[in-house]
């Protein structure tokens, strides 16, 4: 049957049921651009999605030159041919005429076109000085989630080897440090443990912090279709708003936003009360099961309940849920991440799982998600705070064997101290040690905390900003040299989803203008720079995707994350293959810790572990001593009140977050009419309650304030819990004539106008999502409505009049579900 729909007004489209351990039955979701029939199209390109961190597989459709439309692939594990409304539409982006075509420099204040010899030059004449005047520690490198697997290599190694500075990270700081670090202190190393196939096995799917029906919509239709078929999952949901996903929980707990650890405690108490545990797991594969037990001892569903303001008797029916079950599937994201005691709680998740023995099988899984797209390979490739392939920094025979890859002393890689994280990185240029920071992929001046703050850091005179983008963002608008870059669709490489899945993603059509892939403007500027391994030839020697893959291949070898077996061949013209693939493992490896926990014996693991309080690292002498055999490490930690609790001034808890519609600062997302249509605007969520005691309705304009700053928006009243504010933090200010640019001191509309500087002990993650706020009232709506979108977890309450949100004509998707008439995709053709 083929249908066509609305992706706008049905974002997750129409149902394809299926049973318990039974095959996700294909839908294939095609949009191509008004006038343009299938057989219109010249050419379908191999690729997959770079709006979030599913990985959904699509064919880009290409004629005349032009991107028009795109389609899922039918072949690939991941979606089965489904696409989410950013697949859908956000491709339109690339064709925006205000892509960057040349490069920018600036005179005179002012930013002006120039040529890349001009950028270039003045990139690397500034890079020579600062190593000759103040040396590798004044150059810093901020990278993203969203580039490919072989640009973040070949970035790591320049950075890392070539200029030998330690001041290199990404945004996954801002994303998925807690999952990689929460890994890293219980199995010893990172690595996702399950499989989105364990959904389809699962008795009872919990989602914590995890707005999943949003954020990754795909697996949210997996989901939607086994609750519709045979013996359909139970559902348990940690969310203080009401997201699609809670309205189809069985229990929703919405706690008072930043107590997860007392909630986890909690549940982890009843487990262990009623012996819902397997001690025989526990026995072969963990150390730390008594402390655990001694610290939730005292962990009722009273004493969490009065922490959460959320009914006892929930969390023993959670309790009960969770623990009963043999098949437990777990994902863990932001609403655990970026708060105070992140890693502290994502690791009470790996507990539950290991004292119920619920991992390495069929619907017995654990996703510490991932956000973006990438982020996987900013992680693995060390882009990020570590060294490449999971390497341990403080283990002096991984430096020797990644100093052997690259052929250079071990002294050359910086390892005197941890790879310095990405908020550290903007204390030292904001005092002044590092001078010189190159931004590719991200967009801090709308997407750090505290905005007013990192404004004043980016503008500074004493610091040469080079920012790396398709767009003249807010960040590129404070930079010293903007280099326009190629994106998905002009380029070619790999990248690897939340469940390790890794895709090819070929250039389908020409970047505009003088705009250069971000693989080919890191080797030009390792060439310029003239960086040598210690027997003089180029370090970098690779010269294009496909050859900087397998100089990564080499890197990965006998690591977590191997990707030796793979290459692009193999993966042209198929599904995408889950790392580790070895010659072992030709096709690839569902789920980690199938016969026991492998990476964290003390001389393999990526460290030695910190403390969950202070995150003080323990050291090799007291990790071996723990964990001498590398068995899983169950890890307790007790709830901490929060940094920031509300006050009399500020009397409610604001988080931010995200919509299905958009993506982060809106670069692609606000350029797709569809999409942009749909949430135009920010946006305040309030309380049926909140809002009632303080006579406020939809659409009033409100203010939200709190010590760092102030934005406005329209009030949406809808069933988020009472006490909370939500904010999408979506919306900067380059679209607003009022906004708040770098001079402005009317209130703009960027959420992280209001957000504090202040991480997560551990991972070193923003606390995006537990702040105090004030709210205020501007202007009543007289009869305006807000521009949230009424399909989502900003759903109005009954009665609103808010006319339902709807793409129209230019929204529509054809979704063919007959399997005769599925597109059977090869490779590009
Ligand atoms: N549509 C869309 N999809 C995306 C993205 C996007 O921008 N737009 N971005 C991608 C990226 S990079 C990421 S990281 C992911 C993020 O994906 P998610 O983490 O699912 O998204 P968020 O909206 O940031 O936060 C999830 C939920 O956390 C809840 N929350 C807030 N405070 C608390 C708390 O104290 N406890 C608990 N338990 N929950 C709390 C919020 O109510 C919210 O519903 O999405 C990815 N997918
Ligand atoms: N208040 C609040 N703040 C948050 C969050 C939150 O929940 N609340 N979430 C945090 C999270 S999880 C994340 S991941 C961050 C995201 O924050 P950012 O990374 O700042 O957001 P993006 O808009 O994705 O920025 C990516 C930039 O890269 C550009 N770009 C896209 N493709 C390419 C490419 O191929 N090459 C190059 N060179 N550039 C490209 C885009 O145009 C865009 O400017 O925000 C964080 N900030
Ligand atoms: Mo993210």
């Amino acid at each position: 049957m083929d249908a066509s729909v609305d992706r706008i007004a049905q974002p997750w489209g129409g149902r394809t049921p299926y049973a318990r351990h039974g095959q996700w039955p294909t839908r294939v979701d095609t949009h191509l651009a008004e006038g343009v029939a299938a057989d219109d199209v010249e050419r379908w390109v191999q690729s997959a999605s770079i709006l979030h961190s599913d990985g959904d597989a699509m064919d880009i459709a290409v004629r005349d030159g032009r991107i028009v439309g795109v389609r899922g692939r039918a072949i690939d594990r991941v979606n089965r041919g489904r696409l989410g409304p950013k697949d859908l539409y956000a491709w339109q982006a690339n064709a925006s005429p205000d892509r960057l075509t040349r490069p920018l420099v600036r005179e005179g204040g002012r930013l002006v076109e120039s040529d890349w010899e001009t950028a270039m030059g003045r990139i690397v004449s500034r890079s020579r000085g600062l190593l000759d005047e103040r040396g590798p520690g004044s150059i810093g490198f901020y990278t993203s989630g969203q580039l490919f697997l072989e640009e973040y290599y070949t970035l790591a190694v320049l950075a890392r080897a070539g200029i030998g500075t330690n001041h290199l990270d990404g945004n996954t700081r801002l994303c998925t440090s807690t999952a990689a670090e929460a890994l890293k202190e219980s199995f010893g190393c990172d690595g996702q443990p399950g499989t989105y196939d364990d959904i389809d096995h699962a008795d009872v799917i919990a989602l914590f912090g995890h707005n999943l029906a949003e954020t990754q919509p795909v697996q949210w239709m997996r989901i939607l279709d086994r609750l519709e078929g045979a013996d359909p999952p139970r559902l348990v949901c940690v969310d203080p708003r009401p997201t699609r996903v809670a309205r189809r929980s069985t229990v929703h707990l919405a706690p008072r936003i930043g107590t997860n650890v007392a909630l986890l405690n909690a549940l982890l108490h009843e487990t262990i009360r009623h012996d819902r545990v397997d001690h025989a797991y526990i026995e072969a594969h963990t150390v730390g099961f008594e402390e655990l037990a001694d610290r939730v001892k005292d962990c009722t569903a009273e004493w969490a309940s009065a922490i959460c303001d959320v009914p006892a008797r929930l969390i023993t029916e959670a309790a009960e849920v969770v623990g009963t079950t043999d098949r437990l599937l777990s994902t863990v994201l932001q609403g655990v991440y970026q708060s105070h005691q992140a890693t502290a709680a994502a690791v009470q998740i790996n507990n539950l799982h290991l004292i119920r023995g619920m991992l390495g099988r069929p619907g017995a899984g654990l996703l510490q998600m991932n956000g973006q797209p990438t982020a996987q390979n900013t992680r693995e490739c060390g882009a990020n705070g570590d060294l490449p392939g999971f390497r341990n920094w403080e283990n002096d025979q991984h430096v020797a064997e990644l100093a052997k890859v690259w052929n250079v002393e071990p002294t050359t890689i910086p390892h005197y101290a941890p790879p310095t994280h990405a908020m550290q990185m903007f204390r030292y240029a904001e005092q002044g040690s590092i001078r010189m920071l190159w931004i590719s992929g991200t967009n801090p001046a709308v997407s750090l905390p505290e905005l007013s703050r990192i404004r004043s850091i980016l503008s500074q005179d004493r610091l040469f900003t080079v920012v790396q983008d398709l767009f003249l963002t807010e960040t590129a608008q404070l930079a010293d040299v903007v280099l326009p870059a190629a994106t998905w669709g002009e380029k070619t490489g790999t990248f690897t989803n939340a469940d390790r899945t890794v895709h090819l993603s070929d250039k389908a059509v020409e970047p505009p203008g003088e705009a250069r892939p971000d693989l080919d403007i890191f080797l030009d500027y390792a060439a310029r720079m003239d960086f040598r391994d210690k027997d003089g030839a180029p370090l970098v020697s690779w010269t294009g995707p496909e050859s900087a893959f397998e100089a990564w291949k080499r890197c990965s070898a006998g690591r977590p994350c191997d990707y030796t077996g793979l290459t692009y061949g193999r993966l042209r013209g198929a599904s995408g293959i889950q790392w580790p693939c070895t010659e072992d493992a030709p096709d690839g490896t569902p789920r980690l810790y199938t016969e026991g926990i492998s990476w964290a014996h003390p001389d393999d693991c990526e460290n030695y572990g910190k403390d969950l309080l202070t995150g003080a690292s323990s050291g090799v002498v007291e990790y071996r001593s723990l964990n001498p055999d590398g068995k899983a490490m169950i890890k307790a930690a007790g709830f901490m009140p929060l940094h920031e609790a509300p006050s009399q001034d500020h009397p409610f808890q604001l988080t931010t977050g995200r919509t299905v519609y958009h993506f982060h600062t809106r670069t692609k997302t606000a350029r797709a009419p569809q999409l942009n249509a749909a949430a135009p605007e920010v946006w305040v969520e309030i309380s049926e309650a909140d809002a009632a005691a303080r006579e406020l309705e939809e659409g009033d304009l409100v203010e939200v304030s709190t010590p760092r700053g102030a934005l406005r928006g329209r009030l949406r009243v809808t069933g988020l819990r009472q006490g909370a504010l939500f904010v999408p933090f979506h919306y900067g200010y380059w679209d607003t004539p009022a906004g708040y640019g770098p001079d402005a001191t009317t209130p703009g509309r960027a959420a992280n106008e209001t957000t504090v500087t202040d991480w997560d002990p551990a991972s070193k993650q923003p606390l995006f999502k537990t702040a105090a706020a004030a709210l205020t009232l501007v202007a009543k709506g007289g009869g305006q409505h807000s521009p949230a979108p009424t399909t989502t977890a900003s759903e109005p309450g009954p009665g609103s009049g808010v006319p339902a949100t709807e793409g129209g004509p230019d929204a529509r998707v054809l979704q063919t579900t007959d399997e005769n008439r599925v597109p059977q995709e090869g490779g590009s053709r």
